[in-house]
């Protein structure tokens, strides 16, 4: 039986910053947390258990990256160039640039390739403590092509040290096929694409870009429709570019999160608080593609709604690899505080992935999944940008990546 005690460690096990435990223990048993508390008052039964020394690292929940596009061929450096010379996001879609190029990318590659690709992406997310990530279809566009993208992602929870939840994103852009004809490319996804890959096991929630430049809400709606029928619960990418209506719709079908929300006005507010949805605000994308109309933090706050925050990562609008510095940018363009930005990628990011009980709290019974973070406040994770923090990343009471520099130093303290 593997059985051991983390010791020498400030506990942080909700992901809360105000809720912190000082010289803190966690005896952990076949990849469970069995008990945690004061190091003082480690019951005697795990007194004999082998100890494993923290240093004085702080100790969070892993960290949850709730809204990727992490599986996609090729990348968008061109397109980047000519947004610096003034083209704006949405005329580069409107001339069959942006997601369409990268769907016929992705629609040429092969499954081996894919998973190459995005291994290269979720590794650096891995190192920086991420346990648990969403990553979206939506660059296939036709069956065959979700389904790859669907399998990839579903590989990389097989290989890695990390949770994949699926979303099945087929109505993320009208593909050329289509053109035109953006219902009949809706039936094609309600009545064809999704029974299907739902039948594969293949999908654990559905997400519907509804935007003037993707769907409308009435087929956003036609897609949610699909999705509950069939027992999944949906998400939307809601009101990034402009004002709809989304996000109140994505609440009168109960969804997980409604993302983006640049746009979002006092009654979509009210109305995510009401169904308990979550907010995922996702900063990479509003800094990456220049957006100035911040969303409305206040608001959220004023009716408590949960706030998540996310990599977005995606070669179009958000082409980073760092939750860290995410919250960098969470706190310093939407001026969310160091502690609301860490509950975003834990508990609440837990929340939009419908997995709190799984991810997102250090608890006995739950897994031990958890990261010590080389800091002597929390209020570094969000502080610091670029900079590996993380000095073990732990899941099922394994470490799965240990940063050893500046161990070695004589005092015995790390201060890297
Ligand atoms: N919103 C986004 O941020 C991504 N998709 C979406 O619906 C961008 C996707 C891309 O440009 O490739
Ligand atoms: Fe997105």
């Amino acid at each position: 039986m593997e059985e051991r005690v983390w010791q020498n460690l400030h506990l942080c096990a909700r992901g809360d910053p105000d809720d912190t435990l000082a010289d803190a223990a966690l005896a952990v048993c076949e990849g469970k947390v069995v008990w945690m508390g004061p190091l003082h008052e480690l019951p005697t039964d795990f007194a004999a258990w082998p100890r494993e020394d923290l240093q004085g690292a702080w100790v969070t929940p892993s960290l949850v990256d709730c809204h990727t596009h992490l599986v996609f061929g090729g990348h968008r450096a061109g397109e980047f160039a000519l947004r610096l010379a003034g083209a704006s996001y949405e005329e580069i879609a409107r001339r069959g640039g942006g997601i369409l190029s990268t769907v016929k990318e992705t629609r040429a590659a092969d499954e081996a390739t894919l998973f190459f690709e995005a291994a290269r992406r979720l590794e650096p997310l891995i190192a920086e403590g991420v346990g648990a990530i969403e990553i979206k279809s939506g660059y296939g566009l036709d069956l065959a092509s979700e389904r790859k993208m669907l399998r990839v992602a579903r590989e990389l929870g097989r290989r890695y040290p990390v949770s994949v939840y699926t979303t099945f994103l087929g109505a993320h852009a009208l593909p050329p096929e289509f053109a035109g004809r953006a219902d009949a490319y809706i039936d094609e996804v309600c009545e064809r694409m999704m029974p299907a890959l739902v039948d594969e096991g293949l999908i654990d929630a559905v997400d519907v870009f509804c935007e003037r430049i993707g769907f409308t809400l009435a087929q956003s709606e036609r897609v949610f429709d699909a999705a509950l029928r069939r027992g999944l619960r949906v998400k939307m990418h809601a009101e990034q570019l402009s004002a709809n209506g989304g996000a109140a719709l994505a609440a009168r079908y109960r969804a997980l999160s409604a993302d983006h929300l640049e746009y979002l006005d006092e009654a979509g507010v009210a109305a995510l608080k009401e169904a308990d949805t979550v907010a995922v605000l996702l900063p990479a994308a509003y800094y990456f593609i220049r957006e100035t109309k911040l969303p409305p933090l206040d608001l959220l706050r004023r009716y408590k709604v949960p706030i998540a925050i996310a990599t977005d990562c995606n070669p179009g609008t958000s082409p980073t690899t760092s939750l860290l510095a995410t919250m960098n940018m969470a706190c310093t363009l939407f001026r969310l505080t160091a502690a609301e930005a860490l509950k975003g990628v834990t508990c609440h990011a837990a929340s939009a992935l419908g997995a709190a009980s799984r991810h997102g709290a250090i608890e006995a019974g739950r897994q031990a999944d958890f990261v010590a973070w080389r800091v002597d406040t929390l209020a570094e994770l969000p502080y610091w940008i670029g900079r590996p923090l993380a000095a073990r990343v732990v899941r099922g009471g394994m470490t799965v990546y240990a940063n050893h520099a500046g161990d070695a130093l004589p005092s015995g303290r790390s201060v890297t």
